[in-house]
């Protein structure tokens, strides 16, 4: 149900399970857990995607049998623990979407640093209409993406967000012509996989510490990893390339 492939420094990650549109039942979710704590050494960047003609149905419905309240918190723990393997992993994460992006297929979405949306995406959070919650983490990482009001709305209404609309919001960074997510990420993973790796580290681990902090400790966090990074030797060398020309200017 999931693929893997390593191809020079980047690791590609197939959901392949289109039979049942990507839907995420316990063993593909535990088998996402497996691939991104087991990033082996060397990776710089991962791409994940789906087989078939949508990203993810989400949470798989047929194995939501009637649990009590404690099976029901460890359930939505045990996607929390996965999601947070994705985002606080060893390397950053594109994610590639196309057609449904929903529900638990969102949350895993919204654990990725980079979404790149083929024209096809929808997005949707269907719990609100199947009597549920999420529970992947969408309550916590969706706001910061398009803001509460707008979750809100897609939980209430069941309002499907098209590809275009979701960019406008802040669901993706990027649309892409159909076809063309993978090309886009894996050009977006080779920039990624060339910066120093201290900045990589940064952005995935300090950067999501400092958003949730106060600003008095945002700050102070934010100085500290400066320092930290410009004084690495990659940064010395990289800043010395600039001076004498050898490194490319922005434009
Ligand atoms: C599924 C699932 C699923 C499809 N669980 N089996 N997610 C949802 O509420 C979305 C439910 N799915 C859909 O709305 C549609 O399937 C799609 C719009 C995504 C795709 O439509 P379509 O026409 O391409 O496919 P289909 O004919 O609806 O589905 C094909 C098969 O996949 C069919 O099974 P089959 O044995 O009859 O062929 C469907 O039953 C199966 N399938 N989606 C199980 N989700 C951490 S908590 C997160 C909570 C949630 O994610 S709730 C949102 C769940």
């Amino acid at each position: 149900m999931l693929q893997t492939e390593i191809k020079d420094e980047l690791l590609f990650v197939k959901i392949n399970r289109p039979e049942k549109r990507n839907a995420i039942n316990d063993e593909l979710l535990l088998s996402i857990e497996t691939v991104f704590t087991t990033i082996p050494a060397g990776i710089k960047c991962a791409i994940i995607y789906g087989e078939g003609s949508h990203f993810s149905a989400g949470l798989d419905l047929s194995a939501l049998r009637e649990r009590d309240i404690v099976e029901g918190l460890r359930h939505s723990r045990m996607w929390h623990r996965v999601m947070e393997r994705i985002q606080f992993g060893t390397v950053p994460v594109i994610a590639v979407l196309h057609g449904a992006c929903v529900g638990g297929g969102l949350e895993i979405a919204a654990a990725c640093h980079i979404r790149v949306a083929e024209k096809s995406t929808f997005y949707a959070l269907p719990e609100g209409q199947r009597g549920i919650f999420v529970g992947g983490g969408a309550s916590v990482r969706l706001p910061k993406l398009i803001g509460m009001a707008r979750m809100t709305d897609m939980m209430l209404t069941g309002r499907v967000l098209t590809a275009e609309e979701g960019l406008t919001y802040g669901l993706s960074q990027y649309v892409t012509e159909e076809g063309k997510g993978l090309e886009k990420a894996v050009e977006l993973a080779k920039k990624i996989a060339s910066n120093a790796e201290i900045t990589n580290y940064a952005l995935m681990h300090v950067l999501p510490k400092i958003v949730d902090s106060g600003q008095t400790e945002g700050l102070m966090m934010e100085s500290l990893i400066a320092a930290i990074s410009s004084a690495s030797p990659e940064a010395q060398k990289r800043l010395q390339d600039f001076l004498e020309g050898r490194a490319k200017k922005v434009i």
